[in-house]
């Protein structure tokens, strides 16, 4: 066996480490995989589940082959299938009876990037779900209305802040969100060997609340609430930075917040008031300080008024936008805040909406806590997912499965016979991991430094690469038919973007012919001609020869290590597409929804909320086919304070009833502290098992659906689906069943 070292950045999670990866080509076998010592972000950080890619690539139940009807068929059949099936479905109701569900992996993977947006189109129907509704939709309702864009969201800069205040976030496991910074538990070191101090608001003992100077053990749900008394307590006490030149509204702040003082949440907050107003002090006080939140500020009730008055205090506190605080990255490919095509404009919400309910569009999007019931009592008769595992990771899920077993047909775009792929008509299979180049367009916009990177496919296949699958179901679903010429379908999503881009007077392109445009990137197709694309219109690029110092593919793909942009720098004001151009503080639709969290501050307080929580070795839904990275620790358990087990009478070890307004499940119960009272807490992704579905080891670990138990009910500013704070009860299993 010859060995030979590959550079390759991870494309599992947020973090996009460098992996270096020796391989024998000769057998197409992975022999190690260590983290990249010369990364210029990760500096050979890399957590257990890039460390497993092999095994993910070598995974035998990955499907290889298209299903149809869960058997095995030639390519050619599949596309029939296809055509044939969703054809049918749209000839008999209509587009706007098929749905697209797009997944969690589709921002993880060029194909996802660039060519499921053009499937959605060419689906033309209003049921657009992701997997954002279930995550992160708050925190882009929030950075929409007060930045101007859905994804001009500031991060803090960990590197160099002296106090980070960390809500729902438990990056020690989860590796960062919507910040994407390598080497977390390097970063938090040197945070505090620096001087600086890291406060942990959760109502778990995390892995990051226990590597904190302080933990708040918040009870779930109320991070608004408490958000909210911090905003008021820095405005009232004269500590608020109120004269800033790109801030608009915030004279409308101290009467909006005026209710949600320290003293007033305190009880619905479990937080005590003296507590909040240090809290508030010290963020005021440090020479530079952020706020950032994820899950637990997101995935709850009142998620996008946490998402808002996280900015809100990076605003008062005079951090937003400096060095040290919450700032805006410069990325060199496809971020909207920077490009010449952006237009500032009013955000517009609820243009149209869902049939059963009414609750409207967001982006373009419909919220996936409402999948279920468009299927079972709406329109919905088919479905389309890419990348996505809706039966496991959506609210409701009984009533997700039996929607999902009624369709009349459902086409999937996936890797595994999963929960979700089981009830598919045809399966289309895409390549591993390592079978495809990578380049993390999406969270390059959210990373705490500057960076580029380009990782050519490691290994080649036989396999249709996922941008020519879902090129061929653009054109199928364009109505050219299941043999489209991928070429064409591919020239002709960038020959759009490029003509729209010439048109743009700031474009380093602006005026140029876009047929030569064209012509300049060469051979290339796919995902690869698109970031070229991207790299050298974008803030470092050639300009296609107007900056010839500039940036293309091919100079980024020089440094197999990724190019070190530098430090983020300020972006104020140029990075806004409000109207008015400002940071908007204080938008009326926000301010609209504060009544109903007052309406919270005097709610009753007893009884068990239920939180996620995630494992470092998990993946979602999909990492537990992999042997190494489940047992031990990385099971599906039921935790609960031993105060409330003794309340309950459940004991360790044992199997509960657990049971909400939607639902009712078995769960293994572990008795810890690790959860405070008053709060349990279930991993997601679990549930396997089920018949029809091809995950042998996952099988053997099956676990329990915590979304059984969470409902329908969202966030109604964002649609956003409520994981956390659901009210429960925990029982015994009765005797004799
Ligand atoms: N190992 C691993 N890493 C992952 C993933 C994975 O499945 N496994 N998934 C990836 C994905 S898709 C995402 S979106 C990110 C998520 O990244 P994070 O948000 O950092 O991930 P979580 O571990 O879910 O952390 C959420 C924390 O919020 C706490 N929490 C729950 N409810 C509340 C509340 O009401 N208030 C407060 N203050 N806290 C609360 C939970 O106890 C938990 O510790 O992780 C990514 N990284
Ligand atoms: N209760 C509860 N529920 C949650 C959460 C929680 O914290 N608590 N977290 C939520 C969050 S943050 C998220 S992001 C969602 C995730 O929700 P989803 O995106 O629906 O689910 P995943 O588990 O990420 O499933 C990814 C699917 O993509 C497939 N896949 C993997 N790689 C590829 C690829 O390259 N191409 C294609 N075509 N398919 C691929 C996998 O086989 C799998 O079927 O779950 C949400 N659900
Ligand atoms: S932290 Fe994320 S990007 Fe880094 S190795 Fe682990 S899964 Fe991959
Ligand atoms: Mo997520």
């Amino acid at each position: 066996m010859s060995s030979e070292t590959h550079f390759h950045t991870c494309p599992l999670c947020e973090a996009t480490c460098g992996l270096a990866i020796d391989v024998d080509m000769a057998s197409r076998t992975v022999l190690k995989v260590r983290g990249d010592d010369e990364d210029v972000f990760s500096s050979g950080f890399a957590c257990p589940k890039g460390l497993a890619i092999g095994e993910l690539d070598a995974d035998p139940d990955r499907l290889r082959a298209p299903q149809v009807d869960g058997v095995e068929v030639t390519w050619d059949e599949a596309w029939a299938a296809v055509e044939e099936r969703l054809g049918g479905v749209i000839a008999e109701h209509g587009r706007e009876s098929v749905a697209i569900y797009l997944g969690n992996p589709n921002v993880h993977n060029l194909a996802g990037a660039f060519y499921s947006p053009a499937v959605a189109k060419g689906l033309g129907s209003p049921y657009v779900f992701t997997a954002s509704t279930v995550d992160q939709q708050p925190k882009h309702v929030s950075a929409a209305l007060m930045f101007g864009h859905k994804l001009t969201i500031p991060v803090p800069d960990i590197d160099r802040t002296d106090y980070l205040l960390m809500l729902g976030a438990d990056p020690l496991t989860s590796n960062g969100s919507l910040m994407t910074a390598p080497d977390m538990p390097g970063r938090l070191r040197a945070l505090r060997a620096r001087g600086g101090r890291l406060v942990v608001v959760d109502p778990r003992v995390s892995r990051t609340a226990k590597a904190a100077d302080e933990h708040i053990g918040i009870r779930p749900g109320t991070d608004a609430l408490w958000l909210a008394a911090i905003a008021q307590s820095l405005l009232a006490s004269g500590l608020a930075v109120l004269d800033q030149p790109h801030v608009s509204g915030m004279d409308a702040l101290p009467d909006a917040l005026a209710p949600f003082t320290p003293e007033a949440v305190a009880s619905v907050t479990r937080v005590p008031a003296e507590v909040t107003r240090r809290i508030a002090a010290e963020l005021a006080a440090a020479p530079t300080a952020a706020v950032y939140g994820r899950m637990g500020v997101s995935t709850v009730r009142f998620g996008t008024l946490g998402s808002w008055l996280i900015d809100v205090i990076n605003v008062l506190t005079g951090n937003l936008d400096r060095p040290g605080g919450a700032m805006f990255p410069t990325a060199a490919a496809g971020q909207p805040n920077s490009s010449a095509t952006a237009k500032a404009r009013e955000v517009r919400f609820d243009r149209y909406a869902t049939a059963v309910r009414g609750l409207g569009e967001r982006f373009s999007e419909l919220p996936s806590a409402a999948l279920a019931e468009e299927m079972l009592e709406g329109p919905v008769r088919g479905m389309i997912t890419i990348a996505g595992n809706p039966a496991l990771s959506v609210p409701n899920a009984e009533r997700m499965d039996e929607g999902l077993a009624g369709l009349d047909v459902l086409i999937s775009i996936d890797c595994y016979l999963n929960e979700t792929t089981r009830h598919a008509d045809v399966v289309l299979p895409v390549p591993s991991v390592l079978e495809r180049p990578h380049y993390d367009l999406a969270f390059m916009q959210l990373a705490v430094h500057n960076v580029a990177n380009w990782s050519d496919a490691l290994f080649e296949t036989d396999q249709p690469q996922e941008w020519e699958i879902q090129c061929r179901l653009v054109g199928l679903l364009q109505g050219m038919g299941a043999d489209a010429s991928v070429d064409a379908v591919d020239t002709y999503i960038l020959s759009t973007a490029i003509q729209k881009e010439v048109m743009a007077e700031d474009s380093p392109i602006a005026g140029k012919d876009p047929a030569w445009v064209l012509s300049e990137l060469g051979e290339a197709r796919g995902p690869e001609r698109f970031v070229d694309y991207l790299i050298r219109i974008g803030p470092y690029g050639d300009g296609f020869g107007a900056d010839p110092e500039g940036l293309t593919l091919a100079s980024v793909r020089e440094h197999e290590h990724g190019l070190d942009l530098g430090a983020l720098v300020p972006r104020l004001p140029e990075v806004l597409l409000t109207p008015s151009g400002k940071v908007e503080v204080a938008p009326a639709m926000v301010l609209a929804d504060l009544p109903r969290m007052q309406a919270a501050l005097s709610e009753p307080t007893d009884g068990l909320l239920l939180v996620g929580r995630r494992h470092l070795r998990s993946n979602n839904s999909w990492g537990h086919n992999i042997a190494s990275l489940v047992g031990g620790t990385n099971v599906s358990t039921l935790q609960i304070h031993p105060d409330d087990a003794e309340s309950c009478g459940v004991v360790d070890g044992a199997s509960s009833v657990v049971t909400s307004a939607t639902g009712s499940v078995e769960a293994v119960v572990e008795v810890t502290a690790k959860v405070t009272p008053g709060t349990v807490s279930m991993p997601h992704g679990w549930g396997h098992g089920q018949e029809g579905t091809k995950l042998s080891v996952a099988a053997t670990v099956a676990g329990t659906n915590p979304n059984v138990l969470t409902g329908p009910e969202v966030d109604p500013l964002s649609g956003n689906a409520i994981l956390n704070g659901v009210s429960v009860t925990v029982e015994p299993v009765p005797v004799g069943v």
